[in-house]
């Protein structure tokens, strides 16, 4: 991810907006890029303008130093510099060329600890499911083990220091043009396009870490 300092840009996505239909739909991609994305990214500029301390910061850091800024800014750090960075590693990990989750690291270490790969499945998308209001499922490693998360909004488990693997924006705005109120169908079609080579080396960027 390149861009991680103010003053932030909106990078295109690396696909097509189309690229990965039937499972996402080309308006929900563009909205959901350009115009949701696209106005967390001017907002975290516009908190940053007037902040020459925070403007140093990448993205990571930003969303660490949150906790200790006063009230209302802190607020507006993990709404904005969390909006930007779930978004971004939300497109990151989608692909139009996907491939059936096969060998790996990744692989091996969640069959070791959910017990197949259909077990993990049913797991993440019962959380994903059970989000309640807008927010994300995760999967992140702890520096021990993997570990499916929940987070509220646009709070993100690098707060917590949580290695991310990755998400899925359950926002309605991710799949109501297509899904309308029907999560489940969009989080299938989802598994659909999660590019798993991406997650492997977040996996194993997390574990060497
Ligand atoms: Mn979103």
């Amino acid at each position: 991810m390149e861009n991680n300092c103010y003053e932030f840009k909106n990078l295109p996505l690396e696909y097509s907006y189309d690229a990965l239909e039937p499972f996402i739909d080309e308006r929900t991609m563009y909205l959901h890029h350009d115009k949701h994305l696209g106005a967390y990214i001017d907002k975290l500029n516009a908190v940053l303008k007037n902040q020459p301390q925070l403007k140093k910061l990448n993205l990571k850091q930003l969303i660490q130093i949150a906790p200790k800024l006063p009230d209302g800014l802190q607020q507006e750090i993990r709404n904005n510099a969390g909006g930007v960075f779930n978004h971004r590693f939300f497109f990151s990990l989608l692909t139009d060329k996907p491939k059936e989750q096969a060998c790996g690291r990744l692989i091996g270490q969640i069959n070791c600890q959910f017990g197949s790969f259909e077990k993990f499945k049913d797991k993440f998308t019962a959380a994903a499911l059970s989000v309640f209001g807008s927010g994300y499922a995760w999967l992140v490693f702890d520096g021990c083990s993997l570990r499916i998360v929940k987070t509220a909004n646009q709070n993100c488990p690098v707060e917590q220091h949580l290695c991310p693997i990755f998400n899925i924006d359950v926002w309605e705005h991710a799949y109501y043009l297509k899904n309308y109120n029907v999560r489940a169908d969009y989080i299938e079609n989802w598994f659909q396009v999660l590019d798993w080579d991406k997650a492997e080396r977040n996996f194993l960027a997390c574990f060497f870490k």
